[in-house]
């Protein structure tokens, strides 16, 4: 017997755990059970964990078509914007258009959000009571109600995050909770620049995080394969260094305009999340380098950039004139870019300047760093910024590992740990992106589609199993070089330099591009919610067999939402699979030939075909069900999945064999169909497992529905 794959068991795994979880639903009770006592409803659970929550007795308060959304009048004129979000929230999935109002009398079974709170409850705190007779939310402001609100739909059926309407009925569990913000800053950085992520998907990754209470959305703007935010002064940042990004050229419109760019910081605005922008440097910069000449020491524009490679470009800093140059630049940039931002922060990279003298990273650092006090900004950075001067108040990001924390203290303290200390020495304020944890773009194991790898794998575990007060301490804890005070807060990063990966790149020749952002959902669920807890939640509530019961119910809510989310294996995932009798390993046949892996090759990219059957592994497939109940089809001899390659949506597209990752090509839908057998739809095409003939060898690719028996399979 060939050895078990670690991928192959982890399927193995999943797939025993969801049959087990059908199972056990289905165990038959004892007849002579002792009378039980009352049941008490499960404790809701609530993402990130509230300070302190009391699940009452009774069945909850039922949202109807008539419940009024009372919110209490106040001095807060965003208060009654939240009133008016909660009933759009709501609105899609119960089909009813909640009245909501300005009043000081609040009606009796009501949702009252009430911005009149004590104000020891800070900008983000809130109480919220669920009885019988109502639902009340009181808050110190409109924000405190908007994180208010985020627990409520938490406490509504998984069905409540549903585009399309569904039966309810819509019952908030009973329970009196008292919530506050561990940290201020939680924040999530999406880096556009490797790849541009269009309006409407950082849109919907906007309302995914506040889902959270994330309140801090950085754009990672600018990199050497992409400058992503128009300055009028200087079009060329745009026409030619928009043009690029990780894998492509030629984009004409791989940019936000001031207008969008503006509506991005309004939406975040009206989810309650501060943007902050990044204008990478000195390093990180090809992009500009090839749009702005003098920015170059000898005054040539460089060429564009493509790949992954970091640490590879500079500004040119060496001579007086040079650094002139930059400052201007930067200063139109940065004076742009403030004008548009009303929130505080003006981040300014800083890292990965490997071939950068002191005095040439010092010079960036004056530049760029007057030109953000001047507009009134606080400085933000990564941590390598502390080795330089930096203006009072600046916030350093901390993205180093347990790699880093090993020196602390010996006598081969690494730069990492000196740059936090220059930074500490001046005052610096932190907020923790430990990358061993927070990068949201590291694979949770070796089986991830996309991602890189250089601090391990990061599993959901990894990413909660840390603290902000140790993450820049010794490993055994102590010694923090950042004092408890001197915290913000916490962000994950979804970096992007390898957003695509094997079949998940876009088709280059069809028209599909960009792509659904599956990446952002693959990659940051369940994981961001992990990091969200740890900035929101008192750190005595920490447990991670705790959370990972809480977010198993978190699953059906993504699932309802179209989330493509990632079943990490050890979460006991609650949306219930089906039962359907399909799990497990099975053959699929038509005309008496067999799906099978040509010469049970172990190469990703093999083309399936159809052959004679005749029992062997590279015929037999595991069939292991989706939280969509759809199944993804893991082939026994390989352990790869049935994919349609290049994720293509075209007719006649090859479904080849790749490594499992769950994504919308390698998913199937099984229907009875008519005239025998079951048809399998692509999840991702909409298209059909089709063989082309009744010949040994037949290719198989994805067609449209035709009725023919060459799309009918036969599951044994
Ligand atoms: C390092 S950590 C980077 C980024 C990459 C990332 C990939 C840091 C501040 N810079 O340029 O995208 O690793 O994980």
């Amino acid at each position: 017997m060939r050895p078990t794959r670690p991928r192959g068991r982890n399927l193995a795994a999943l797939a025993a755990l969801t049959l087990g979880l059908a199972l056990a639903s289905l165990a038959p009770t004892t007849a002579t059970a002792a009378p039980k006592p009352p049941v008490k409803a499960p404790a809701p659970a609530v993402v990130p964990q509230p300070v302190a929550q009391t699940s009452l007795s009774g069945s909850g308060f039922t949202v109807t078509a008539q419940t009024p959304v009372n919110v209490i009048s106040s001095g807060d004129p965003d208060a009654a914007g939240v009133g008016t979000y909660l009933a759009g929230l709501l609105a899609p999935a119960t089909g009813y258009t909640l009245p909501v109002t300005t009043t000081s009398q609040p009606a009796g079974q009501a949702i009252v959000l009430d911005p009149n709170g004590p104000a020891d409850l800070g900008a983000e705190g809130y109480t919220l009571s669920s009885t019988g007779t109502g639902v009340t939310v009181t808050a110190h402001g409109a924000q405190g109600l908007f994180r208010g609100v985020q627990t409520l739909r938490q406490l509504l059926p998984a069905a409540i995050e549903s585009t399309s309407v569904k039966p309810g009925p819509w019952t908030v569990a009973p329970v009196q909770i008292s919530d506050n913000a561990r940290y201020s800053y939680r924040g999530v950085m999406v880096d556009v620049a490797r790849r541009y992520v269009p309006m409407p998907q950082l849109k919907r990754y906007i309302d995914q995080a506040a889902m959270y209470k994330i309140n801090t959305l950085h754009l990672h703007l600018t990199d050497d394969q992409g400058w992503r935010i128009a300055i009028g002064a200087l079009p060329s940042l745009t026409t030619i260094g928009a043009s690029t990004q990780v894998g492509f050229t030629g984009g004409t419109d791989w940019y936000y305009t001031a207008a969008e760019y503006q509506e991005i910081v309004a939406y975040a605005k009206s989810r309650f999340m501060t943007v902050v922008p990044e204008i990478d440097g000195p390093g990180h910069v090809t992009s500009a380098l090839a749009s702005v000449p003098n920015l170059n020491c000898d005054d040539q524009p460089s060429a564009l950039y493509t790949g992954s490679a970091t640490g590879i470009s500079l500004y040119c800093l060496s001579d007086s004139q040079h650094v002139a140059n930059v400052s201007d630049f930067l200063t139109t940039v940065i004076d742009t870019v403030a004008a548009m931002t009303p929130g505080p922060y003006v981040h300014l990279g800083g890292d990965e300047t490997p071939a950068a003298t002191p005095a040439q990273y010092s010079a960036y650092v004056s530049a760029a760093s007057s030109a953000v006090t001047a507009q009134g900004k606080t400085v933000m950075g990564w941590h390598q910024l502390g080795q330089s001067t930096i203006p009072a108040n600046s916030i350093m990001q901390w993205w180093g590992g347990d790699g880093d924390r090993g020196t602390i203290g010996t006598n081969h303290e690494n730069e990492n740990v000196h740059f936090v200390r220059d930074a500490v020495q001046q005052n610096a304020k932190f907020v923790m992106s430990p990358s061993d944890h927070a990068y949201l773009d590291m694979k949770y194991d070796s089986s991830t589609p996309y991602g890189l790898d250089w601090q391990g794998h990061v599993s959901l575990s990894r990413a909660y199993d840390w603290d902000p007060t140790t993450s820049t301490a010794k490993l055994d804890g102590t010694g923090s070089l950042v004092p408890a005070d001197k915290i913000a807060g916490v962000e994950a990063a979804l970096w992007a330099d390898r957003a695509y990966a094997g079949s998940h790149r876009p088709d280059p020749s069809t028209s599909q591009f960009p792509e659904p952002y599956a990446y952002a959902e693959h990659m940051s669920f369940p994981r961001l919610p992990a990091i969200a807890e740890i900035g929101w939640s008192p750190r005595s509530t920490h447990d991670y067999a705790d959370f990972s019961r809480r977010l198993g119910t978190h699953g059906a809510r993504w699932t309802a939402a179209g989330i493509e989310y990632y079943a990490a294996p050890d979460v006991p995932w609650s949306t219930p699979p089906s039962g359907n009798s399909l799990i497990g390993v099975r053959t699929l046949t038509t005309g008496g030939k067999a799906l099978d892996v040509p010469g049970s090759s172990d190469a990703p990219d093999t083309q399936l075909n159809t052959w004679t059957a005749h029992g062997g592994n590279n015929q037999k497939w595991t069939f292991v069900e989706q939280p969509d109940g759809s199944y993804i089809l893991v082939n026994v001899a390989s352990g790869l999945c049935a994919d349609v390659s290049h994720g293509s949506l075209s007719a006649g597209a090859p479904v080849i064999q790749w490594t499992c990752g769950g994504t919308t090509n390698q998913r199937w839908e099984v229907t009875p169909a008519a005239g025998g057998g079951s048809t399998l739809t692509s999840v991702g095409s909409g298209l059909l497992l089709t063989t082309a003939s009744t010949a040994d060898g037949a290719l198989v690719t994805q067609q449209p529905a035709n009725g023919s028996a060459l799309q009918r399979w036969t599951i044994g």
